[in-house]
């Protein structure tokens, strides 16, 4: 992979922030936008601004042809079964709240469970709380291992045949850890259970399948794959789909509309009411052409072989405390002894490193680490070895700035 041919599609990555040049290690919050996925959207802006799904005008058309278009190319990318199972909307979080407003709310009574980790996202969180609190079913979390894994064995004993649906994030936006989603499905469908899935850090990375994986709903952002933010999928299997209610209603979604009553329109349109994200559809199509001209697998392959440097680089750091499991996806969280997170990372800030601290709306994990905020380093397709050095070099003086600390 050239990752320097790469950085030029990146115009803001060449620029100097503090008085340094930019390192930007915070990817995982989001990720930066490469030209062609900028000039897709200043194209339909300039060119054929329209709104889709009415009228026959060649710019509708035009705008119409490629945002359907994106769906395509999302199914593709994640091998669904068809567009009717790739839902365009606001991001992950909007899509997870869509599965626990409409299908949990219709097919949970008390009595039944909905399974998650305490390594979750808020927005993977909040709206199974929410969806237990309207449905009386209980809420209940799969124990990490020490390293922050998940095993299969507490898997096997978290879900019962009570459970009605397990929810789990494919990767981790703390720890890194990459879940077994594939076996976590099979244990949730022998109990009877669906599976959803927060693809929020996976799908900017690793090649996913959501027929291999055999998950029932995968929600993603677009913001965090190249894409611009404001545009989402929630993938749904189409049987699933096809039962629920929607949450939102008005215009688009609609089949006929009478004075007391309505129907709606077949998937995928059920679930996209007002006029859509087209700018953001387009873009998020944009960007997905240009990481399947790269490759997926060499992007998972080029972060794979990063992470391993830095992690080598930052356990040499004393009184450095790295969070998570050995095995991770292309980020790492740490702490410096008893410097604040926000210290850590304003320091770097001032050497023009920009990491994330705080508790990464993640905060029973946080509680679980027993920690009140870590600092984390994420890395993308276009970050570089020296990109760990400058980060370890900023590290270094950190340490230095609080030296009574140490
Ligand atoms: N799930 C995970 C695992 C995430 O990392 C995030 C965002 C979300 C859900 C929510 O995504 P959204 O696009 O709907 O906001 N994570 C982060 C992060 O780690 N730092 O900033 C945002």
């Amino acid at each position: 992979m050239d990752v320097k041919a790469i950085r030029e599609q990146f115009p803001i990555l060449d620029q100097e922030v503090n008085g340094h040049p930019l390192v930007y290690l915070d990817s995982s919050a989001t990720s930066q936008k490469p030209l062609p996925v900028i000039e897709a959207i200043d194209d339909y802006y300039r060119k054929y601004n329209s709104n889709v799904h009415r009228g026959v005008h060649t710019l509708g058309t035009r705008a119409t042809d490629l945002y359907e278009g994106a769906r395509e190319k999302v199914r593709q990318f994640i091998n669904a079964d068809s567009t009717m199972e790739i839902i365009f909307n606001r991001g992950t979080t909007i899509g997870l709240n869509l599965v626990a407003q409409s299908y949990a709310r219709a097919n949970l009574t008390a009595g039944d469970e909905i399974v998650i980790t305490p390594m979750e996202h808020h927005s993977n969180i909040i709206p199974w709380q929410q969806a237990a609190k309207a449905t009386g079913a209980t809420l209940k979390y799969i124990p990490l291992e020490v390293d922050g894994s998940i095993s299969l064995e507490r898997v096997r004993e978290t879900v019962t045949n009570n459970t009605k649906i397990v929810a789990v994030g494919h990767v981790s936006n703390v720890l890194g850890t990459i879940n077994p989603i594939k076996e976590m499905a099979k244990i949730a469908h022998d109990h009877g259970a669906i599976i959803v899935v927060d693809g929020a850090q996976s799908v900017p990375h690793l090649q996913v399948d959501v027929k291999a994986l055999d998950c029932d709903f995968y929600a993603f952002s677009g913001h965090k794959m190249c894409a611009p933010t404001g545009i989402g999928v929630l993938y749904g299997k189409k049987d699933l789909l096809n039962k629920m209610e929607p949450v939102e209603f008005g215009g688009e979604m609609i089949d006929f509309v009478d004075l007391h009553d309505s129907t709606w329109k077949e998937l995928p349109s059920k679930f996209e009411g007002g006029t859509p994200i087209i700018a953001g559809a387009i873009g998020l199509g944009a960007a997905i052409d240009f990481l399947s001209d790269i490759g997926m697998n060499s992007i998972t392959k080029h972060e794979e072989q990063l992470v391993t440097y830095a992690m080598a680089k930052l356990s040499s750091i004393k009184d450095l405390t790295i969070y998570g499991p050995e095995k991770r996806a292309a980020l790492v969280t740490f702490n410096l002894k008893d410097v604040h997170s926000h210290d850590v990372a304003t320091v770097l800030d001032a050497e023009g490193i920009a990491v994330r601290a705080g508790h990464h709306c993640a905060q029973p994990l946080m509680k679980w680490l027993n920690v009140s905020a870590t600092a984390r380093a994420s890395f993308y397709l276009y970050n570089t070895e020296a990109d760990v050095d400058r980060l370890v070099e900023g590290l270094l003086k950190t340490k230095e700035y609080f030296g009574d600390v140490f």
